[in-house]
């Protein structure tokens, strides 16, 4: 091992962060580029599920916070664009895999959001899975990428409370209102418990990744947390969760749950989940649609900087 890597494992083992400028493996830059695109793609497809509500949300009030949460996701996409940027991968690169399908995003985004409903059972379950594990990684060894998760999880918090706020709304109203909120929760449970990935038998990466504390607890630590909180909170909306094997386990002193689907992860991750096409269908749009702003944006920067040129 030469020097440079023994100074970056002390840097690791000593819980300092890994900043843009500093020597690190070609594996760990490598895993870093893959986890934080994918993670940017996440954020950016995940505002089309529920974009899709904005025009139909049932109040003035309800609009205005989808609508502010809807644009943090965007926001929190931007964030983690940039931090991927500081490993040398340019944004155009990214954009692109994410457009012709070859990168990856969090397979939730590839169902449908059928009733408003759904809008509350996304901010519970999707923000609150998401938090779970976005939390661990505010203090991943990657600085830039440590530090954009400490404003998405202040941000995340707010979105997750507001799911939950629609869903207990909903619970208290009419039969049919509940039975709509009841509905929400049993189609997005077991895909929220498939985000924290692969069980953790089957996680390639999480080894390695532990080991450089870019992940600091492994996906079925996360996914148990995630069980033990949900509880609660559904007990609450005076609701339940679409498991019977769901029950709590004196001895491990957390819930027990049932399996979950991995063909219909495999499956959607393979891009054949209901919405993959769909998803992917919008981007392009948006991106085509897009191109007139890209191309004044950088005809506007060109003329500023001849401009400061000729002034020199
Ligand atoms: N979906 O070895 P592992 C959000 C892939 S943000 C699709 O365990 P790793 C906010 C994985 O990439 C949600 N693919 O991998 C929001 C790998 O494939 P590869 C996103 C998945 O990286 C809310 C292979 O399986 N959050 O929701 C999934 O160590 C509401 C093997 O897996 C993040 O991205 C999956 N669920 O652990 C926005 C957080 N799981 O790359 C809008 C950062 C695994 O070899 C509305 N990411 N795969 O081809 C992470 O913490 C990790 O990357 C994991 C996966 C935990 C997701």
């Amino acid at each position: 091992m030469d020097l440079l890597e023994q100074y970056f494992n002390s840097k690791i083992a000593a819980e300092e962060k890994i900043e843009a400028k500093d020597w690190m493996p070609e594996e760990y830059r490598k895993t870093l580029i893959r986890q934080i695109s994918q993670h940017a793609h996440s954020e950016i497809v995940g505002m089309l599920p529920e974009g899709n509500w904005i025009t139909r949300a049932p109040s003035l009030k309800r609009k205005s916070i989808l609508l502010a949460k809807v644009q943090d996701e965007g926001g929190h996409g931007l964030y983690l664009y940039c931090a991927a940027e500081t490993l040398g991968v340019s944004r155009e690169q990214m954009i692109d895999d994410l457009l012709t399908g070859k990168a990856k995003y969090s397979s939730i985004f590839n169902y449908p959001a059928v009733t408003w409903a759904d809008m509350g059972a996304i901010g519970w379950l999707v923000d609150g899975a998401a938090i779970m594990n976005q939390v661990m990684l505010c203090r991943t060894s990657y600085g830039p990428y440590a530090r954009a998760m400490v404003r998405i999880c202040k941000e995340e918090s707010f979105h997750q409370r507001q799911g939950y706020d629609i869903l207990l709304t909903l619970s208290k109203g009419t039969e049919i209102q509940r039975k709509m909120a009841q509905d929400a929760i049993n189609r997005w449970w077991w895909p929220s418990l498939m985000m924290f990935g692969p069980s953790d038998a089957e996680s390639t990466h999480s080894n390695q990744s532990m080991a450089w504390k870019i992940k600091r607890a492994t996906n079925d630590e996360l996914r148990q947390r995630f069980v033990d909180m949900s509880v609660p909170q559904v007990e609450i909306l005076g609701l339940s969760l679409p498991d019977p094997k769901l029950k709590w386990n004196p001895e491990r002193k957390h819930y027990d749950y049932g399996e979950i689907n991995w063909d219909e992860f495999k499956n959607i991750i393979k891009g054949n989940g209901p919405c993959n096409k769909n998803r992917l269908a919008a981007r392009n749009k948006a991106h085509d649609d897009g191109a007139w702003v890209r191309e004044a944006a950088t005809a506007y920067a060109y003329k500023k900087s001849s401009a400061a040129k000729s002034v020199a």
